[in-house]
């Protein structure tokens, strides 16, 4: 080991102060009203969004913290050991054993402590026991999204085993996209809505940055996610997972709206005539809805696999 030490205390703690000092300027401009305070992330509409916003700006102020110290020594060593003379040759010194157990412990320490976080939000924004007022049904195609509001009775909870063909209702009314058609997510706000994410053909991503959620949507098996919107308004959602030609396409928008309205939304819906017994997926929507059955895609996707 080449490394040499400071010479003088003084100097190091005039550094760990100004590390201090830049730690408290930055938590105390910390505030999620504006884009800064949030580290670039969206003003967060949801239960879930905010947990994960904190996460985020805990992990950006102890990257910043962090920063700042590895900034502040390397700046400190350039100046403090500058050569000063054409011939000078530093100190050179071997072994500092309580150096080197602090460089190996610190970033175990900061995993741990990066880990634990991140664990502790995972389990807090997925969590399987919060109790679910409605179930939506998503279908991801090439290149839209379905949903599937369910209404009237409910048989069951869904649970964490869910599959293919398992649905809690007993009827559905649907909102669907198509290349050209951008639908709307409708959900009421302040209650628990929970996403079934199904598709027929390729890898989706359903995704809306409001909420600070998104998920894969994956053929052959049921992924699911709750959110608990509790800000009315608009927002915006799309897919996270490049998935063809089309695949810029698959936006939707995104609704919050009182209770009272969401109700009367679907009301609208089933007076539509969108009402069925099973949820619509994919393939009975882009053979039977959408025109798109002289699409040469779905041919295309069948031959490659
Ligand atoms: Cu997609």
């Amino acid at each position: 080991m080449g490394l040499h030490l400071p010479e003088r205390k003084r100097g190091r703690r005039v550094a760990l102060l100004g590390v201090l000092a830049a730690g408290a300027a930055l938590l105390s401009g910390c505030s999620t009203d504006n884009e800064w305070g949030r580290f670039a992330m969206p003003e967060q509409a949801s239960e879930q969004g905010e947990a994960v916003l904190s996460l985020w700006q805990g992990a950006w102020i102890a990257a910043l913290v962090t920063g700042v110290v590895v900034w502040g020594l390397i700046f400190y060593a350039i100046i403090r050991y500058r050569r000063r003379s054409p011939d000078e040759i530093p100190v050179q010194t071997r072994y500092n054993l309580p150096l080197e157990i602090f460089y190996t412990i610190a970033p175990v320490l900061m995993v741990i402590v990066f880990f634990t976080h991140t664990v502790k939000t995972q389990n807090e924004v997925l969590d399987e026991d919060r109790p679910v007022d409605n179930t939506i049904e998503v279908v991801g195609f090439q290149w839209s999204w379905i949903f599937n509001h369910g209404v009237g009775e409910r048989t069951e909870e869904a649970d964490e085993d869910l599959t293919d063909d398992e649905y809690v209702y007993d009827e559905y009314v649907f909102e669907a996209g198509t290349t050209s058609y951008i639908p709307t997510l409708v959900l009421p706000v302040d209650q628990t809505t929970r996403f079934n994410l199904r598709s027929n053909d390729v890898i989706h991503n359903l995704g809306i940055p409001g909420f600070g959620m998104r998920m894969d949507v994956i053929p052959g098996r049921v992924n699911h996610y709750s959110i608990t919107p509790n800000k009315i308004g608009e927002y915006a959602g799309k897919c996270y997972e490049l998935c063809g030609v089309a695949h810029s396409r698959m936006l939707f928008k995104v609704k919050v709206v009182s209770q009272e309205d969401y109700a009367a939304y679907v009301e609208d819906l089933a007076a539509q005539g969108r009402t069925l017994e099973e949820p619509l997926t994919g393939n009975a929507y882009t053979t039977t809805q959408a025109g798109l059955a002289g699409d040469d895609s779905e041919d295309q996707q069948g031959e490659t696999e």
